[in-house]
């Protein structure tokens, strides 16, 4: 950690991983395999960050390393269009209702904010309306009562970002359409709505019935675009991402994590008659020297080939299942609440449901660092932050789940003790 710290701020390069919500030095990971994480002194865990969420099919897949090794034998990248490009494109768009044209970014980051100067670029108006605790990558005009590392620091509105850049950006709280229709009846020149459709940057907080649906005619009806930031969601859900378990439609959406099988890919997509107004055809600019880099394509590929397999969703869901039917036995009569889509959850510190940001923020974030600790030191590995969605793999067993489960009723009674 001396070393790491030596060179990196914080000897990490990025904030959510330095146990800082939690306590203690990070762990140094030297490999990961299938659902396990082995850390530099050859401790094993088992894994539920996932990188945050990209590993779907479990670490170091061999259809992935195969994938990714023939394709570096030919070249790690050439900043000239590849077949591996178009394939991957063709996989995702076919996989996302309504979405006709994508462009591959490096990171989540990139997508969510060339899908916001898109917006205002196509509806010619610049506001743009963003849920407290939503995390949409860390460019400047989402920084705002951010979700994920910045919740976790409490930092949600980061020094460095001018006032001129977020006079810009309007904040309701998730799951309030009240809010959002009191936005649009206060500002006419409101380009977008982006939203996370599973609010997993706050922990895990469900979209409330009409949520999602209500922000889709509400925009529909102002002539503003629907975002929907599914850099977690997307194939983590459902094979279509939350646009298919939900059944709303955004006008563009934002893809990462998963598309890149663990190598950095992001994306937005949506209808030609948008995505076209992108140069080169159009006159809205956005550039990569690594965008759609052949290896990434490669993971990527194969990853969505994977996830592809008969059964897939049902069985992350049949996963997810075990893991809240005990969860929620080990929790009963304590002030805690356990919440899950599919195969992404969280254990709040609190009493349920909580359905925004603010509910979310009444947590007890030291205990929660105390059953972290515990967990780790039974062979579990959470998102070090109460703050984050844990995630579940297809290389998870039931017999890992019930090593969780176990490990939980024993953390539980150390974290909260006589409680
Ligand atoms: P990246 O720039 O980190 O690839 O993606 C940003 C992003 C955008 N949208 C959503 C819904 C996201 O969840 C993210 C990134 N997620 C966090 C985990 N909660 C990344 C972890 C980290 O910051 O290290």
């Amino acid at each position: 950690m001396e070393a790491a710290r030596r060179w990196i701020p914080g000897g990490v390069n990025s904030p959510v991983r330095a146990f800082r919500a939690v306590g203690g030095d990070p762990l140094f990971i030297e490999s990961a395999y299938g659902a396990r994480i082995r850390d530099v002194d050859g401790t094993e865990y088992i894994d539920y960050v996932g990188s945050w969420g990209p590993m779907i099919v479990g670490h170091a897949h061999p259809r992935i390393l195969d994938a990714v090794v023939e394709a570096a034998k030919k070249g790690t990248s050439f900043g000239a269009p590849t077949e591996a490009e178009t394939r991957l494109a063709e996989m995702v768009v076919r996989r996302i209702p309504g979405v006709e044209r994508i462009r591959f970014v490096n990171s989540g980051t990139e997508a969510t904010m060339s899908a916001l100067r898109l917006a205002r670029a196509y509806t010619r108006r610049n506001k743009f309306i963003k849920f407290e605790g939503c995390y949409h990558g860390h460019a400047d005009p989402f920084l705002v009562q951010a979700g994920s590392g910045a919740a976790t620091l409490g930092v949600p509105n980061s020094p460095g970002v001018p006032e001129t850049v977020v006079r810009d950006t309007l904040l309701a709280p998730y799951n309030d359409l009240n809010a959002v229709e009191r936005l649009f009846e206060a500002h006419d020149d409101i380009a977008a709505v982006i939203v996370e459709p599973v609010l997993g940057n706050v922990g895990l907080i469900p979209p409330e019935r009409g949520f999602l649906e209500g922000l889709r005619s509400l925009t529909r009806d102002r002539g503003a675009l629907l975002i929907l930031d599914e850099v977690m969601t997307g194939f983590r859900v459902a094979r279509g991402g939350a646009t298919e378990r939900f059944g709303v439609r955004g006008d563009l959406v934002t893809l990462g994590k998963i598309i890149g099988g663990g190598l950095p890919v992001g994306a937005y997509a949506g209808p030609a008659a948008i995505m076209d107004q992108l140069a080169p055809l159009g006159p809205v600019y956005q550039a990569g020297t690594l965008s759609g880099n052949p290896l990434a394509m490669a993971a990527g590929i194969a990853a969505l080939e994977l996830l592809d397999a008969p059964g897939t969703y049902e069985r992350l869901e049949a996963l997810g299942e075990q893991l809240e039917r005990g969860m929620r036995a080990s929790i009963a009569g304590k002030p805690l609440c356990f919440q899950r889509i599919g195969s992404m959850f969280c254990l709040y510190f609190c009493p349920g449901p909580v359905r925004n940001y603010d509910e979310a923020k009444k947590a007890d974030t030291k205990a929660f660092g105390k059953f972290f600790h515990a967990m780790l030191a039974r062979g579990v590995y959470l998102a070090p932050s109460q703050f984050e969605a844990g995630f579940i793999s297809l290389a998870h067993t039931e017999a890992d789940i019930d090593r969780t489960l176990q490990a939980g009723k024993e953390a539980l009674a150390e974290a909260l003790g006589s409680r």
